[in-house]
């Protein structure tokens, strides 16, 4: 028998809609793409599939683990919480507030508890030791958005459904569903758009399957794309393709005469042998972006991961800017998610600055509230005042994914109290001194609070747990929420509710007093009733409806949305296309678009100097499998063996030339990995790739599927030195390498 039921999968940036089906003795038993979604009409990829086999996973963690005479055992609830509050407590009152730090993985960026409660719990402990997945990703792209826009997270993505030509930079979306641009289905846009008459361009090293289906392939050098970027700018003043009155922005847009002046010397015969692309296919990609009606240049993990992570990101809307691409259909656009305040009228704001505070061992600048994933080793294992003593991850695997997870490893073991909220025992929670594991996904509501920002379509969709928790067992907000009540000295036993409550209270207090809000004047009293009697993350779910771009505002707009409106559309409400958001979403300083920020152009000088460096031996980037999903999803069987192994791409030139056999050694600036060659010609001769999220053969993890195929660690060649400076963020592509046979 069973029922089914909807679920958003939360499993990666698409956030499709999913029908699930239920046994009756609560078990996810299938899922499948819900064709009734207003977002992804019924897309679905094999890992979305997975998602029961996921859910019903007998690795999975449903009890707390504390570690005992070394050894991590079961637990209840109000003692592994407790435990945990009295030993940071401890820890806080001899070392200070840093000597706590957090780290925030990749999944806190998809569930309820990580949009609402993780920050939170991180501001609570008042530590400026903030770490997370972010530096290891898109941290490039904020800290751009930040000198551009004033705010390091106006998103501005690529408007796909309505360009007419798409410029891809370092990202494969048929094979990542997307990233920092929430689009379910990007294979059926891609297809659509050339369907449409439009042009798909790709530029990457490797011949990857979104490069397959573009019109123009353009491989260069791995890090060089700044460079290109730079011709690109270049070609555009020189040959007068920047656009009349930048396409209607121009009274928003300063420095555009400093960015053409720093393009001087990137003339594209000048990076042509740099970037190992021709001067006439950079500038015939100039002239085809400024010819096309619409175009959107977007890039991802090969645009950001890189020495010039920051550079080459600015770059990117540069481009989207100078052809006057920018806040229109079909250019890149600033999404309005439901939960965004309504539009108020544009505000200048402080300059954007990095560097508040310095991490204590490399002295590396604070980007957007956090310090370099890659740092958190050493600021672990270097002795001295201020050193972390106590580690807090939620919902991350650093020793995998961060550089030289040995190291990490090691100081973790040394390190007086790790704190894992995370449902596995794996490569990074096998330290931690408790685990608090959150229930699986069908027992978890589910709201896209962070990816609707980035969402090329706006709607509303929300989840509610598809099953109940088991008797007892918090969910993740539950359990961070205990935690905030016992650092800030209230009990755990607490009602969790209080923490939602203060922040309703807080922000009510807030907009009544803002002449600009919908609900200025208006009494907080009245409005808090006007919130329904459900979870607290529902309550607060409520209230940015109603406060936001599309909401009733508690009732002053009769074609406003409320929770109860979303709850009684389950496949979604459709919210329409991309609108223009010039100049309201500029919070910079001089009110404008400062396409010339000082800090970037500084940093354009170590770009100058790299033109001219000897090229590097080999490089090695990474790649993605369909099939995969970093690190954390190998213990399925339906995902594991076939194509997703971890297996070094070498060109069939190299390989000859280095006398490669089945085997080769992989040395790095931070150790070596021994690893399976696949002979690929889709790879240019001169780089290499390894999947990421691999090497599971670590002591002490409970992951019986993915340990008995482990793969080895690519991030074990990284030493975690070399780093995009403006950002924080470490070179994961066109890392140095030297390979030999075994
Ligand atoms: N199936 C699957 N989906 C995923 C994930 C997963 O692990 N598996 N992970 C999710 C996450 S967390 C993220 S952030 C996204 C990432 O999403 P994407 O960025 O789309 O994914 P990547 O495969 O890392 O794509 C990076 C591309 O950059 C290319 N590249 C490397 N170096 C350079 C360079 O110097 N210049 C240029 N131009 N290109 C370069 C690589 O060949 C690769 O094709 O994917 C998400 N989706
Ligand atoms: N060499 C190389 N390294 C890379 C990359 C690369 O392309 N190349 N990609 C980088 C990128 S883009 C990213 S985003 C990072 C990812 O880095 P991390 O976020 O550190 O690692 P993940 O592998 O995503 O691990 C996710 C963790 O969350 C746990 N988890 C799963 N579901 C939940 C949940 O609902 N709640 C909680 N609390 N925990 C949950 C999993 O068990 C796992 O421990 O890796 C980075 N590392
Ligand atoms: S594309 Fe992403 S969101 Fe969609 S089903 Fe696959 S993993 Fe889930
Ligand atoms: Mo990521």
């Amino acid at each position: 028998m069973g029922r089914t039921a909807l679920r958003i999968c939360p499993l990666c940036e698409a956030t499709c809609g999913l029908t699930v089906t239920v046994d009756d003795d609560g078990r996810l038993r299938s899922a499948r793409g819900d064709a009734d979604d207003v977002f992804s009409h019924g897309y679905i990829c094999p890992k979305g599939a997975s998602l029961p086999e996921l859910d019903n996973d007998a690795d999975r963690l449903s009890r707390p683990l504390i570690r005992r005479d070394g050894a991590l055992v079961e637990t209840d609830w109000a003692q592994a919480l407790q435990a945990v509050v009295d030993r940071v407590g401890t820890i806080r009152a001899a070392h200070g507030a840093t000597a706590v730090g957090v780290y925030l993985g990749n999944p806190t960026a998809h569930t309820v508890a990580g949009a609402l409660h993780a920050p939170m719990l991180a501001r609570t402990l008042g530590t400026t030791n903030i770490f997370s997945a972010s530096t290891l990703d898109q941290m490039p792209k904020q800290i751009a958005l930040g000198y551009l826009f004033g705010n390091p997270f106006a998103f501005c993505v690529p408007d796909l459904d309505r360009t007419d030509h798409l410029v891809i930079i370092g990202a494969n979306p048929v094979v990542s569903n997307g990233s920092v641009t929430t689009a379910a289905d990007f294979p059926g846009k891609l297809t659509a758009l050339r369907k449409r008459g439009g042009h798909l361009t790709v530029i990457d090293p490797a011949r990857t399957r979104t490069a397959k289906l573009a019109d123009t392939h353009i491989a260069p050098r791995p890090g060089t794309d700044a460079a290109l970027l730079f011709a690109v700018v270049h070609t555009l003043f020189d040959e007068d393709l920047v656009a009349v009155d930048l396409g209607g922005i121009a009274p928003y847009v300063s420095g555009v005469e400093t960015l053409g002046e720093q393009a001087r010397d990137f003339a594209p015969e000048r990076v042509a042998d740099h970037c190992g692309v021709s001067a006439t296919e950079i500038r015939d990609l100039a002239r085809g972006i400024a010819a096309a009606p619409s175009a959107a240049v977007y890039g991802r993990m090969g645009t950001t991961t890189v020495e010039f992570g920051t550079i080459t990101s600015w770059l990117i809307d540069a481009v989207n800017i100078l052809t006057g691409n920018l806040d229109r259909p079909g250019g890149v656009m600033f999404p309005t998610p439901p939960t965004a305040p309504a539009p108020r009228p544009p505000r200048p704001g402080r300059p954007f600055r990095t560097g508040r505070w310095r991490s204590r061992v490399s002295g590396h600048p604070e980007v957007a509230g956090e310090l370099p994933a890659a740092a958190l080793a050493e600021e672990l294992d270097s002795p001295g005042d201020g050193r972390i003593r106590a580690l807090i991850t939620i919902g991350g695997n650093p020793v995998l994914s961060a550089p030289d997870g040995d190291r990490l490893s090691r100081a973790l073991e040394a390190a007086d109290l790790v704190v894992c909220v995370d449902p596995y025992l794996n490569e990074t929670t096998r330290h931690a001194d408790v685990i608090l594991p959150p229930p699986p996904p069908s027992r978890s509501p589910h709201f896209d609070f962070l990816l609707n920002n980035l969402a090329v379509h706006a709607t509303a969709r929300y989840s509610p747990p598809v099953l109940p928790t088991d008797d007892g067992r918090p969910g993740e907000s539950e359990i961070l929420c205990r935690l905030i009540l016992g650092f800030s000295g209230a009990s755990t036993d607490a009602d969790p509710a209080m923490v939602d409550e203060q922040v309703i209270a807080a922000t009510l207090g807030k907009e009544v007093t803002d002449p600009h809000s919908p609900v200025a004047g208006r009494d907080v009293a009245e409005l808090v009733a006007m919130l329904p009697d459900a979870p607290g993350h529902e309550r607060r779910l409520d209230m940015m409806l109603r406060l936001g771009a599309y909401g009733d505002a508690f009732g002053a707009r009769d074609d406003g949305i409320t929770l109860a409106d979303v709850l009684a559309a389950p496949h979604g409400i459709d919210l329409g296309p991309m609108r223009p958001r010039l100049p309201g979403v500029l919070r910079t300083e001089s009110g404008t678009v400062e396409l010339a920020a000082d800090d970037l152009v500084a940093d354009v000088e170590r770009l100058r100097t790299a033109l001219d460096r000897a090229p590097q031996g080999l490089v090695l980037i990474g790649r993605r499998n369909l099939r995969s999903n970093n690190s954390w999803m190998h213990n399925l069987t339906a995902l594991s063996g076939g194509s997703n192994r971890c297996t070094l791409h070498v060109h069939p030139d190299d390989a000859n030339r280095l006398g490669l056999d089945d085997i080769a050694v992989v040395r790095g600036p931070g150790g070596e990995v021994t690893v399976p060659v696949e002979l690929s010609a889709d790879i240019l001769p001169g780089v290499v790739s390894l999947p990421h999220g691999w090497g599971h053969d670590l002591a002490g993890t409970r992951l019986s599927v993915a340990a008995a195929a482990p793969g080895a660690n690519v991030n074990q060649l990284n030493d975690g030195s070399r780093m995009d400076p403006l950002s924080g963020t470490v070179t994961l592509n066109g890392l140095p390498v030297e390979i030999a046979p075994v």
